[in-house]
């Protein structure tokens, strides 16, 4: 078994780039990726291969899809930021057009997923204040245990996975945390009045794809309700046709309060994200209370329209749906003994490796990529299959060969 690989002497030169050079704060495959093209990526060295991870859900449209191209490079020859010290004149249309989509009153537009999480969180807290009526600065929000939603100091302080927080404190207080999955707890800690919030993943991504039972959102959307307390959604990663409903909420029919989107809005072309609300909650900042240089920029408003409508025109959530469930299947079909668990909605989905090597799953992920197939392990023992939404039938059964071919490593 191989912890490492036979790379090329033009990979190392970039593996070496990043070595000396970059922070040291991840760890990648050693795989240098110079081109993509729809399900696929090629490395420096001409090699094929299938992506599994579609930057963690960013390329839910494929890489570099033509339209989205299209837009991106006519607009960037107009006009690509104005700051929001003026208007532009394609932030009312986008604005129109992603509030209509959703069916929200009002948009926020931000960059990065977590700007977009760190809104939510001060919507929520001006909402406590100026419309429930809690007293300042008592107002709390409840998050779930193996929650992911970013990297800031705020996101990481309600955090519970050490790697991500350890020595980044002191901490923001205002958080409780709960177990994900788990009504009684909800429903226990909403019984503090000084609650303004519920901020929850509908599947949770970081944690391997940990799919929560049948009913449990659209029980803690009435248990919110019931207490005045706003649910808000994080989808930056199930959003946007991944899960094989536009949206993952709505396979259970709920609409958060608060909703918030990323990744995928941009298509894989830039950090474009967003923040979703009604009147109630977005009407109480006012200008000046919050903003972002590069939010709602004219470049991408233009290029999240086109994300936004290549989703529909391409028919994606029922692709990823049709998809997903075939995957699964014939995944289980392989019945291999290294996988314990296989588990997932749409084309989000993960296995998790039963091995006495705890470093099986990075060195099938290692053969996977040898045999032309990206993915990555998380959390040690778990492997996301998250292909671009665009992939058909056939790919996903060569990918499904592929990975049993790849299984045998393990033996
Ligand atoms: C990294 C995970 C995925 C997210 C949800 C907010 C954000 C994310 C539900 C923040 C971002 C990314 C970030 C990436 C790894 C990745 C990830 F493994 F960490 F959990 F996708 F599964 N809410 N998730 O999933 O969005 O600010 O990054 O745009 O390397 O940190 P961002």
């Amino acid at each position: 078994m191989t912890s490492s690989m036979q790379v090329s002497e033009k990979t190392n030169y970039y593996l070496a780039l990043e070595e000396q050079y970059g922070a040291h704060n991840y760890h990648p495959l050693p795989v240098v990726l110079e081109k993509g093209e729809g399900v696929f990526l090629w490395d420096v060295d001409g090699k094929k291969y299938y992506d599994f991870l579609s930057g963690y859900s960013a390329v839910n449209q494929g890489h570099c899809h033509p339209e989205i191209v299209d837009v991106f490079i006519e607009q960037s020859k107009k006009l690509t930021l104005t700051s929001r010290a003026f208007h532009s004149d394609q932030l009312g249309e986008y604005a129109k057009f992603i509030t209509a989509y959703f069916g929200y009153d009002k948009v926020l537009p931000m960059n990065t997923g977590v700007e977009a999480v760190e809104t939510a969180i001060k919507l929520c807290r001006k909402w406590a204040y100026e419309v429930k009526g809690i007293k300042e600065g008592q107002s709390k929000i409840i998050v779930c245990e193996g929650n992911f939603h970013g990297r800031t100091t705020t996101v990481i302080s309600f955090s519970s996975d050490p790697a991500a927080k350890k020595n980044f404190g002191p901490y923001t207080p205002g958080f409780i945390t709960i177990p994900y999955n788990d009504l009684p707890a909800l429903e226990a800690a909403l019984q503090d009045n000084t609650v303004a919030g519920f901020l929850v993943e509908p599947i949770q991504g970081e944690a391997g794809v940990f799919v929560p039972d049948d009913g449990y959102l659209s029980a803690a959307k009435e248990l919110c309700s019931q207490a005045g307390v706003l649910f808000i959604g994080d989808e930056i990663q199930t959003g946007l046709c991944r899960t094989g409903r536009m949206l993952c909420c709505d396979h259970e029919e709920v609409r958060a309060d608060i909703l918030i989107l990323g990744k995928a809005l941009s298509g894989g072309m830039l950090p474009v994200s967003a923040v979703l609300a009604d009147d109630e909650i977005m009407m109480t900042i006012k200008p000046g209370e919050h903003g972002s240089t590069y939010g709602g920029n004219p470049l991408a408003c233009k290029v999240a329209m086109k994300a936004l409508e290549v989703l529909k025109t391409g028919d994606l959530a029922q692709n990823a749906s049709r998809l997903g469930r075939l995957f699964r299947e014939e995944l289980g079909k392989i019945g291999s003994k290294h996988i314990s668990i296989i588990r997932g909605k749409g084309l989000l989905n993960a296995i998790v490796i039963n091995h006495p090597n705890p470093d099986a799953a990075w060195d099938l992920c290692l053969t996977l990529a040898h045999n032309g197939m990206l993915a990555k392990p998380t959390h040690g023992d778990k492997i996301r299959f998250a292909p671009p939404l665009v992939i058909n039938e056939e790919q996903i059964m060569d990918c499904v060969g592929i990975i049993q071919k790849s299984l045998r490593v393990l033996d």
